[in-house]
């Protein structure tokens, strides 16, 4: 089974990433894999952080001489910000470290500082913040990496951009060509594949920039070349909407997620949703007349283009801070601030890219299985047949 975990704080030595259940024989690049995490860095509207930080994926275990061997896979990226916080968060509470804490005590509306520092128990909400912030997706991505090179083995890539930033957004369907050339940018604004549209989100970021504020928004994940029939209708657990979600709002930030045009449908017609069936006869195919749902059918994919959104909120860290508590004291308080991004809608896409590609990458195993590339690919191959001669 394709299984991973995760393990890191954000002013720690390093995150850290494992991973079970890839089979034997895939190609990996350290490249691929640093371009995607350079990626993720990426967007305006990225704090100071982005700046001390040239994340760079260290693979220690299950990869030699450049495919995977089948054993866990291990992967260390170290934080550079590390060197600012050793006698802050040191392992050992040697002699004088409690004179060196940075204690958080005005937890942030809309963080985890308040609920986390309550329930495990501690009056400082430094050690919850450092689990909760978003730069353990930095090891999503590196696993997310790994996801792809499987599913490219397959022809299957999985790509994103940005929908809206704020109440800017994106009114035209996109072509699969524009996220492939998006993806190839070397200078990343906001994400979006129209420039007029995103000169427009980057005006509601220096808004917000202005104003101290942050902004939220939406990404758009689109997974392209997947057979038909990951997933299954058959339990809850198994259906690939449910999985595909709870990857999505399991990012930091996100509170939404949409399957294809979910809140169009919920506001329309049947008869204006469904996607209508027809026969190819020359091709011995089923077509399909659109895509409103998103290449999901009954939790199955349907051999469209898989299309799933994700709503973040505005980041919680505010330059001009909200009302809080001190947890000490309990007085009213502003809420802490140390750093913060004002927008990073477009990193929250790549990381959406590997959370899609993870859910796939698992969805794709149970399915075709096999501990070396050659046998999942002739398992893979029998059931194309099948399918072919329906
Ligand atoms: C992040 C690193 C963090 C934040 C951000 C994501 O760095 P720092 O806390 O040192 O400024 O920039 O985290 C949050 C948005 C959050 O709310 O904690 C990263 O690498 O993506």
């Amino acid at each position: 089974m394709f299984r991973f975990e995760t393990a890191g704080e954000s002013h720690g030595e390093c995150l850290v990433a494992t991973l079970t259940g890839l089979p034997a024989g895939i190609p990996i690049s350290l490249q691929a894999v640093n371009r995607e995490l350079w990626r993720r860095q990426q967007g305006y509207g990225r704090g100071g952080r982005m700046k001390i930080e040239t994340d760079r994926a260290e693979i220690v275990a299950g990869v030699r001489h450049s495919k995977t061997i089948g054993s866990p896979i291990a992967i260390v990226i170290h934080n550079q910000d590390w060197a600012n916080w050793t006698e802050i968060l040191p392992v050992e509470d040697l002699d004088g470290a409690e004179d060196r804490r940075k204690p958080v005590t005005r937890p942030r509306p809309g963080h985890a500082d308040l609920a986390g520092a309550i329930k495990y128990n501690f009056h400082d909400a430094r050690y919850i913040l450092e689990r909760a912030s978003a730069r353990e997706t930095t090891a999503r991505v590196a696993i997310g990496a790994m996801a792809k090179a499987l599913l490219g083995e397959f022809g299957i890539c999985v790509l994103s951009h940005v929908v809206a930033v704020g109440s800017e957004r994106l009114d035209r369907a996109v072509e699969w060509e524009e996220l492939v050339a998006l993806s190839r940018r070397d200078e990343v604004l906001l994400g979006c594949v129209d420039r007029v549209v995103e000169a427009r989100m980057k005006a509601v970021v220096d808004e917000a920039f202005r104003t101290g504020d942050t902004v939220g928004g939406v990404f758009e994940v689109v997974a392209r070349g997947l057979p038909i029939g990951l997933g299954s209708h058959v339990t809850w657990d198994s259906r690939l909407d449910g999985r595909l979600a709870q990857a999505i709002v399991s990012m930091q930030a996100v509170k939404g997620v949409e399957v294809g045009y979910a809140a169009e449908g919920a506001a329309s017609f049947g008869s204006k949703v469904q996607d209508t069936i027809h026969y190819d006869r020359e091709g011995r195919r089923f077509r399909r007349g659109a895509n409103r749902a998103g290449g999901l059918e009954g939790g199955i994919t349907n051999g469209q283009d898989l299309v799933v959104r994700g709503m973040l909120k505005p980041i919680s860290t505010l330059r001009r801070p909200l009302e809080s508590v001190d947890l000490e004291t309990r007085e009213p308080a502003l809420a802490a601030y140390e750093r913060s991004d004002v927008c990073v809608v477009p990193a929250a896409g790549v990381i959406g890219e590997a959370m899609v590609a993870i859910v796939l990458a698992q969805a794709f195993l149970e399915k075709f299985g096999g501990d070396a590339l050659a046998e999942t690919r002739r398992n893979y191959e029998s059931y194309l047949e099948q399918v072919k001669n329906f």
